[in-house]
């Protein structure tokens, strides 16, 4: 496990000698310090970015030599893909298969922005047809600069590999913060950039508190993009920040999003696709259909079905075979979705099942997973991200009610609908105010296609062309012939 700073292609301690813990949630043991990175950190981070993109060979590389360097990071990450999972498992609690699946995807991002690098020289020019025929123009794509990543801690690789791939693809240098809860993997994905050869300063990681490093590298005049998944208030924050001096900027927010199911769909699939929209990852997605709305011939079965596969769920260390639940992320997102459980039945809603800690637990921050039903409409536990093993279930009449349910809300990041009547579900996957809609499913995410939300869930899309359009700005050269 490392312990310190990559700034400029070397590794280094904090600049005060000050160090955080590494908590297993599993087992609420300290496993390891890591470097807490200062506002001095973070600047010289940000300077070898600076340095590397304005006089470094970086931004001026074909795209296919930067390929290069992402397949040899991908290729990294594969060798070692087992031994990262384990530790993001003991970093993050997630189960070791989800984690190992995971890891692989973080190296696939990397792989496919490796083929987006090549095209950016396929295509170096976009010819514009003027009206004026005393001139000729064309566009041209740059990259934007020094980028500021600042990643949650629900997917840590895979959420650094969504900005650090495309951020380089495009040309630019990066200084990433990960989540103070789960620094293990960024910093192994620091030093496979460093054995692939990557030139000093296009890659600094900076690990320690969002209030100084994630607030020193928002502030930092010399930081040109802000990329940021996490919380909507943090996602203000960072709007203001960038705001002062015109950052560019990425937000990828929370959610709340709706799974609206149809009375002709089969029971036994719905159960599935709702366990698994709300469950995998412990509920800690930013996409979890956490609100399930069930067409009222068919709610009482599917609530029941529902109810007994989720009491089957194996909880338990992530590191065990057969484990479905791991612990939450740490003892604040623990307290915080009991205390969100608490608030719900308070205000009148019912537990249908879960809601405490399982039997046989004595240390670790386990969760029985929860179904709430009669959540009254406008209470925090119907509004709100829980951001845990949480789901609200409600009957629904009519396809206009659900729609109207589904898009009352101030989030829009993902919705899912099930019927068997395809007209129907393209119908409403087209009246969901949301990103991201699935249809007879939740969840299956890919590199290829554009993740992001709609209101208050963010601003700009990840991954596929997307995702490199992020780091990229487009010039006009125009020439009077
Ligand atoms: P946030 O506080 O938003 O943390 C996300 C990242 O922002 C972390 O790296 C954090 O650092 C950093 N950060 C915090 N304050 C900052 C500041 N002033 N300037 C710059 N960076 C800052 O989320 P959280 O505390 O982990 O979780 C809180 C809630 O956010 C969750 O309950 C959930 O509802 C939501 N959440 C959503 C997502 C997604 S994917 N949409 C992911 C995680 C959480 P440190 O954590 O190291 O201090």
């Amino acid at each position: 496990m490392r312990s310190e700073l990559y700034i400029d292609g070397s590794w280094k301690t904090a600049s005060d000698g000050k160090t955080f813990e590494v908590v297993n949630p599993a087992t609420e043991e300290v496993v390891h310090h890591i470097a807490a990175a200062t506002a001095e950190d973070v600047d010289l981070a940000v300077k070898a970015a600076r340095r590397a993109f304005d006089t470094g060979g970086w931004p001026k590389m074909s795209g296919a030599e930067r390929a290069r360097y992402l397949r040899a990071i991908a290729a990294g990450i594969r060798a070692r893909q087992a031994e990262i999972a384990r530790l993001e498992t003991i970093d993050n609690g997630k189960p070791f298969p989800e984690a190992d699946w995971d890891i692989a995807d973080a190296a696939g991002c990397f792989d496919f922005y490796a083929g987006l690098a090549e095209q950016l020289d396929s295509n170096p020019e976009e010819p514009i047809a003027l009206a004026d025929g005393r001139f000729t123009s064309k566009a041209v794509r740059e990259p934007i600069g020094v980028a500021g990543a600042i990643i949650p801690w629900n997917y840590p690789l895979l959420m650094a590999s969504w900005k650090v791939a495309p951020a380089l693809a495009a040309g630019c240098t990066v200084v990433l913060k990960p989540a103070e809860v789960t620094s293990l993997t960024a910093l192994e994905l620091a030093a496979i950039a460093d054995e692939a050869g990557l030139p000093r300063g296009v890659l600094n990681i900076v690990t320690g508190a969002g209030s100084v490093a994630g607030q020193a590298i928002i502030d930092h005049g010399q930081v040109d993009k802000l990329a940021f998944t996490g919380s909507g208030p943090v996602g203000s924050k960072i709007m203001a920040a960038a705001a002062r001096d015109i950052k560019r900027i990425s937000l990828e927010l929370g959610g709340k999003s709706p799974f609206v199911v149809f009375d002709d769909s089969d029971i036994e699939k719905a159960v599935e696709w709702i366990l698994f929209g709300i469950f995998w990852n412990q509920g800690q997605v930013c996409s979890a259909t956490s609100r399930v709305l069930v067409q009222e011939g068919i709610y009482a079965p599917l609530l029941k079905r529902l109810v007994e596969e989720t009491n089957r769920i194996r909880i338990g260390n992530g590191l065990e075979e057969g484990v479905l639940l791991g612990p939450l992320g740490s003892k604040k997102q623990y307290e915080q979705v009991v205390a969100a459980i608490e608030a719900a039945t308070a205000a009148g809603a019912t537990l249908a099942c879960g809601g405490t800690r399982p039997e046989g637990f004595e240390k670790g921050y386990y969760l029985r997973p929860t179904v709430l039903t009669d959540v009254p409409l406008y209470s925090a536990a119907w509004v709100e991200e829980i951001f845990g093993p949480v789901v609200c279930v409600r009957s629904f009449k009519t396809e206009d009610e659900a729609v109207e349910l589904a898009n009352d809300s101030r989030f829009g990041l993902a919705a899912a609908v099930m019927s068997k009547d395809d007209a129907r579900a393209e119908r409403v996957a087209k009246a969901f105010r949301a990103g991201i809609v699935w249809i007879n499913c939740s969840q299956p995410t890919f590199t290829e296609a554009p993740w992001g939300g709609y209101k208050q869930s963010g601003i700009g899309r990840e991954l596929g062309r997307w995702g490199l359009d992020n780091y990229l700005e487009t010039k006009q050269i125009t020439k009077y012939v």
